[in-house]
């Protein structure tokens, strides 16, 4: 399978121990990104002839690398929905979920971008390719006076989205999270990617993002979400359903300190009636409609 498929590198798609490293040690992530990469590996590794009991294992070894984007889940339930009909059809389902999720991408970007019409300063927070090519495709039709990133901590994602915006050309300030107060004097809107959406439009994402939506409510900024629709959980019936990864606490603080406890909980949950409207491929839809446009575009991960 060419990159063009999987995006990472040149690489062939990885086997099932490489891109569970990949997705544990954040070199792949992003929650498009490791549903991909998941769906890419299981693709390799049923065109090398593994039987059902393998895909079944390699998938649940996969899903357990990061419990709260149920992209992962989701990519690879339609991945195995084709178990019973042989090692090829797993691996078709494998091609069909990577090239039709890199076209859900680009069509999120194409309806992001229209949320941001008219917008001279816009924020964001941490990295989402949703949110990035949101930003991206809507400044080169109209171009932004600034577009405000937020550093977010512990990882720094926040640093990836900067790079990548300027590269693009964007006008690029960049800032600490503690700051968003402050940068929402000035950005009109907010605008961040999602791991998952529940039945009733919560949206599970980044630590932060839940007080990005705060701050934006109370200096009445719209906060606008981007994300493929195969990031919804029909069995998460609101975000607080969902598991929240908690990471290394080293990520946080580098030297222990002795009697301090360092929790790192690296994903948090906005609730529906914060979020003004969700971008995704379909179109732009309030929060609630999530789960049906979920219904209609990937129905077949019904038989997984
Ligand atoms: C990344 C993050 C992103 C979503 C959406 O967290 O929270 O906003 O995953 O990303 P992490 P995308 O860095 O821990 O994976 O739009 O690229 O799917």
């Amino acid at each position: 399978m060419a990159c063009e498929t999987w995006c990472v590198s040149e690489r062939e798609a990885p086997t099932v121990d490489q891109a569970a490293r990949d997705i544990e040690t954040m070199e792949v992530r992003g929650a498009a990104k490791i549903a991909r990469h998941a769906a890419s590996a299981l693709g390799r590794l049923a065109s090398e002839g593994a039987d059902a009991d393998e895909l079944r294992e390699a998938g649940q070894r996969l899903i357990a690398t990061r419990p709260t984007a149920v992209s992962l889940q989701n990519g690879v339930r339609y991945v195995l929905a084709g178990l019973d009909d042989g090692p090829e059809v797993v691996e078709a389902r494998s091609q069909r979920f990577v090239h039709d999720a890199l076209r859900a991408r680009e069509r999120v970007a194409r309806n992001g971008a229209r949320l941001l019409e008219g917008v001279d300063v816009a924020m964001t927070h941490c990295h989402s390719q949703a949110a990035a090519t949101s930003l991206i495709a809507r400044h080169d039709r109209e171009p932004f006076e600034a577009v405000i990133v937020l550093e977010t901590r512990p990882w720094r994602q926040g640093l990836i989205t900067a790079e990548q915006l300027a590269d693009a050309g964007l006008p690029v300030e960049f800032m600490v999270d503690a700051a968003m107060g402050r940068a929402l004097e000035r950005a009109e809107v907010a605008i961040v990617g999602v791991d998952t959406i529940a039945a009733n439009g919560d949206v599970v994402n980044k630590i932060g993002t839940s007080l990005v939506s705060l701050a934006a409510e109370e200096a009445d900024v719209p906060f606008y979400v981007a994300g493929e629709s195969f990031k919804v959980d029909p069995g998460s019936a609101t975000g607080h359903d969902v598991e929240i990864e908690e990471r290394d606490p080293a990520e946080v603080l580098e030297d222990p300190i002795a009697g301090v406890e360092v929790v790192n909980p690296v994903f948090d949950v906005t609730p529906a009636d914060r979020i003004a409207q969700l971008a995704l491929e379909a179109g732009r839809f309030a929060p609630e409609e999530a789960l049906d446009v979920f219904e209609r575009s990937w129905g077949g991960l019904d038989g997984a």
